[in-house]
């Protein structure tokens, strides 16, 4: 966003780009590190080189339950952070799920077009319902909902972390199937745009380099959250757990904790592996901890800054208006295809 409190500059013409691109982040949690670095510093970066709707998808965080008040405000706090972070409102679309009902309409034909043993055999509803008590039938049906948003917008291109390949790879085949199914391109065939692990595409949990780093975790000790303050991340990366020795070098399978933090180092300091290495040789693992930590804090200063400043009732509520008057009018057209094709009655 330009200019002060609400003096936005418009662009003076639509920007007519020759790739669409769409992703969403859940508003189950405080947003970490690794949704900054795999996801987000991506949504900045491909604002400039596609037409890009970027979406707070609150109908995915009610597969597990959630506490009404805490929901309502993170998806503030969650679009706050899209535009702290380097989107801006004026070149990309910042919206929220729940306001195009479309979603949610197109999300229930597809089921009707997804087998259930496509769903059941998916890593992250294993994983995720092996932790609930109770796992509803949302859980299971997510990644449909989530080929719905991204169908929705006939998107070329879906910017996420690794753990969102195997839904991508079902968005595809849901899209491919339809397609098949009448013999015409109703559903455009997406593209992911995952970053390697080097560079972000997954970041590990600092008490347990096998996990991810997941802003929904039990226990936030192993997450870096972006608002966190300067001691928290000081505190929460002096506790890192590293593997054994005292070198400093990159090797995912024998130094994984090690690796996982040099890769946070470079991305925010704009170093390579090697250089890393190289500077590093003989200090051992507590210089290196606390050189990591000020370079952490260097990096989400501004965007917590940022944060603040967007806090100011009605300024993040008018961002996501716009978004949504923006996003719909591109959504239904192919939901009105798709229904039509179905069979369905069109309105009168
Ligand atoms: P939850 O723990 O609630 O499932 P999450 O932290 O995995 O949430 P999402 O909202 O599901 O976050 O994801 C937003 C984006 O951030 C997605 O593109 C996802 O792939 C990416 N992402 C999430 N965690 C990581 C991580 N540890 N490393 C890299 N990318 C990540
Ligand atoms: N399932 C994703 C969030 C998500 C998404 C999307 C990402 C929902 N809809 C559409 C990209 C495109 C997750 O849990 N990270």
């Amino acid at each position: 966003m330009k200019g002060d409190k609400g003096a936005r500059v418009k662009p003076l013409a639509p920007r007519i780009m020759a790739k669409r691109v769409f992703s969403g982040v859940q508003p189950s949690g405080s947003l970490t590190i690794g949704n900054y670095l795999g996801a987000l510093r991506n949504f900045a970066k491909l604002q400039h080189e596609a037409e890009c709707l970027f979406c707070v998808v609150d109908l995915h965080a009610l597969t597990v339950p959630q506490d009404p008040k805490e929901l309502h405000q993170r998806t503030l706090d969650v679009a706050r952070i899209f535009v702290a972070s380097g989107i801006d409102p004026d070149l990309a679309t910042i919206f929220v799920q729940s306001h195009v009902p479309a979603h949610a309409e197109l999300s229930w034909l597809l089921e009707c077009t997804t087998y259930d043993g496509e769903l059941r055999r998916m890593t992250q509803y294993k994983e995720k319902a092996a932790r609930q008590e109770v796992v509803t039938s949302g859980l299971l049906t997510y990644p449909v909902l989530m080929a719905a948003d991204i169908l929705l917008y006939q998107a070329d291109e879906v910017p996420v972390g690794d753990d969102q390949k195997q839904h991508l790879e079902l968005a595809r085949d849901i899209a491919v199937r339809v397609n098949n199914r009448f013999d015409e391109e109703i559903f455009k065939v997406p593209e992911p745009y995952i970053p390697p692990k080097t560079a972000g595409g997954r970041i590990m949990n600092l008490q347990d380099a096998t996990e991810k780093m997941s802003k929904s975790a039990e226990n936030p000790r192993g997450n870096i959250a972006i608002l966190d303050s300067p001691d928290e991340i000081r505190r929460k990366i002096k506790s890192a757990v590293t593997d054994s020795g005292r070198e400093i070098y990159y090797d995912e399978v024998n130094k994984p904790a090690i690796s996982n933090l040099m890769v946070i180092y470079s991305l925010c300091s704009g170093q390579s592996l090697d250089e890393i290495k190289s500077a590093y040789v003989g200090s051992g693992y507590g210089q290196f901890k606390s050189d990591l930590a000020e370079v952490v804090v260097e990096t989400l200063a501004p965007i917590q800054k940022r944060f603040t400043e967007l806090s100011e009732p009605g300024v993040i509520e008018a961002i996501l208006a716009e978004g949504r008057r923006k996003a719909e009018p591109l959504a239904l057209p192919t939901l009105r295809r798709f229904q039509d094709r179905l069979g369905l009655l069109a309105l009168s």
